[in-house]
């Protein structure tokens, strides 16, 4: 019997739903404006990279739309400087990436909105979530979601979102994997590790899309890193906008994260820009690795 993500949330928070399935609403007109709102805007983000119209509408429609639904307190952007206030009443504290991946846009490649969700106040560690979601824009559109219930996949169909597998586990021992920055800038001994993966037959996936590479990791299993390079030690990932967000996914799923020492969600935040090292995969992929770099 085809599932909704409207009755499947019936198990869950009411008001969590609510903002669930507005997120899952608001995301559908993101996806519709994709072909028109191109092209690069006059402005950089607090990161210093150059922002396409898209990733500026797609900020602040999301923002407008949280401000208006009354159920959120406060927005962590990575398209904003400063953390967004809107509604002191509000019950939910969100973490966005509107557009995760728009420098795909121009090819047509995977981009996605990766968001989390807390009731403790932003900045907090991400192990405060209680909820986190990311909505792909591929061939088909789909909605990941994880809360207390475990991880759950829709796809967008004319009936909209139905459930496609709930209670997702990752499969083990997991085929993939998906690295950034540049093989040259890899640091020794994760180099190591890669030609270890690669001896052992897992395949390269790398789409330039955090959103759509774990995605693949999700569905295939293995390890995607944005590792520390020699120059960029502190990685590139955003903390709040992408890494705590897929970490609480990941690790509700059976997987694991880490920035080399330990989880992803333990981190103790310095500032809401702060960038990150991430591996996020197979628990056993990740463990091992943590051992090649301590
Ligand atoms: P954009 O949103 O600027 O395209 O960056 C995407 C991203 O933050 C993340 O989604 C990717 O994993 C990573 O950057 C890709 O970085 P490289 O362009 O260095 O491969």
């Amino acid at each position: 019997m085809i599932k909704t993500l409207e009755e499947h949330l019936k198990g869950i928070d009411n008001e969590l739903a609510g903002l669930i399935l507005k997120i899952s609403e608001l995301a559908n007109i993101i996806s519709s404006e994709l072909p028109y709102r191109r092209g690069k805007a006059d402005t950089k983000n607090v990161f210093g990279e150059v922002q396409l119209v898209i990733d500026k509408w797609a900020d602040q429609f999301l923002i407008d739309e949280f401000k208006k639904s009354n159920l959120v307190k406060a927005v962590v952007s990575e398209e904003q400087p400063d953390i967004v206030k809107l509604n002191k009443d509000g019950i939910f504290n969100v973490t966005l990436d509107p557009l995760d991946g728009s420098s795909n846009i121009e090819s047509n490649n995977l981009v996605g909105t990766i968001i989390g969700i807390y009731k403790k106040d932003l900045p907090c560690q991400g192990k405060h979530q209680i909820a986190a979601m990311y909505i792909l824009y591929g061939p088909v559109t789909t909605l990941v979601y994880a809360a207390e219930n475990g991880v759950h996949e829709f796809l967008y169909t004319s009936k909209g979102f139905v459930l496609r597998e709930e209670n997702i586990r990752i499969p083990e021992p997991g085929k993939l994997y998906g690295i950034g920055g540049l093989r040259k800038d890899w640091l020794p001994p994760f180099r190591k590790y890669i030609e270890g993966l690669e001896e052992d037959g897992y395949k390269l996936r790398y789409g330039g899309a955090f959103v759509g590479d774990f995605n693949q990791i999700l569905h295939y299993g293995g390890i995607f890193a944005y590792p520390a390079l020699a120059t960029k030690p502190g990685g590139k990932l955003r903390l709040f906008a992408e890494a705590n967000p897929m970490s609480f996914i990941a690790e509700k799923m059976g997987g694991a994260s880490t920035n080399g020492s330990m989880s992803i969600l333990e981190i103790k935040p310095e500032s809401i820009s702060q960038r990150v090292p991430i591996y996020i995969g197979n628990k056993g992929l990740v463990e091992k690795l943590e051992k090649t770099l301590i």
